[in-house]
């Protein structure tokens, strides 16, 4: 399978599923300000909406969305584990999957990373991501995982939590979700990939800020 990919963006929670489930994969890189993919082509061939994850299955198909992403390669690899198959423990994978993808990932994140949004928006972000972060907090004080075991839900939820380095998220304030974040970060598929991505950004961050000085004033 490939998996387009932008450096420590959401898709790093494919590469960590990866990499969890032992599996090979070819990882194309997309710039998303330029929509050039490392092997050349213009990514919004690839996805309209010029978003990462997007994964080529092995029969061709191009699958995005990390809620469809994340459950297509974890059936790929059913001895990993990393997707519960009964009814209602689906329907829980889902609901974590569900919620990291809103409440935390587009409704709080993305605005305050994206240097475009206004400052009103994070402010409201920023006060909107309490109560989503407050739930999360009970439900992991006396849990290692989302669900019974690690999940790709787990993968996701790490993915977006690692933001916190750049956002100002005050995470501290919730002791169990800052717990949670250290020990999926521990996790070897986890800083694989984070040690992975980590110079791809940095490189990346480069070349912008070299562009942008091209740019004639
Ligand atoms: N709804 C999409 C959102 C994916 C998404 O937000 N991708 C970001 C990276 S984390 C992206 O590619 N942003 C580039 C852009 O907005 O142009 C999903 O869940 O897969």
């Amino acid at each position: 399978m490939d998996l387009y990919f932008s450096p420590l963006a959401c898709s790093m929670a494919t590469r960590i599923v990866f990499y969890e489930a032992g599996a090979e994969a070819r990882f194309i890189e997309v710039d998303t300000h330029t929509q050039r993919t490392s092997d050349g082509v213009d990514f919004r061939a690839v996805n309209p909406l010029g978003m990462v994850p997007v994964l080529r299955t092995d029969e061709g198909a191009l699958i995005r969305e990390n809620v469809a992403v994340l459950q297509y390669v974890a059936d790929a690899y059913p001895d990993a584990g990393l997707a519960p198959r009964g009814r209602l423990e689906r329907a829980r994978l889902q609901q974590w999957i569900a919620f990291t993808n809103t409440e935390l990932h587009k409704a709080a994140f993305v605005p305050l990373l994206d240097p475009k949004a206004p400052e009103g928006a994070k402010a409201y972000a920023l006060e909107k991501s309490a109560r989503p972060l407050a739930v999360l907090d009970e439900h992991l004080r006396d849990r290692e995982f989302l669900l019974d075991a690690f999940s790709v839900a787990d993968a996701y939820l790490a993915t977006i939590l690692n933001w916190t380095v750049a956002a100002p998220v005050p995470l501290a304030q919730w002791p169990a979700v800052s717990a949670y974040l250290a020990r999926m970060r521990a996790r070897p598929a986890t800083a694989r990939a984070m040690a992975e991505e980590t110079p791809l950004y940095l490189r990346e961050q480069a070349r912008r800020k070299a562009e942008a000085r091209q740019l004639p004033v």
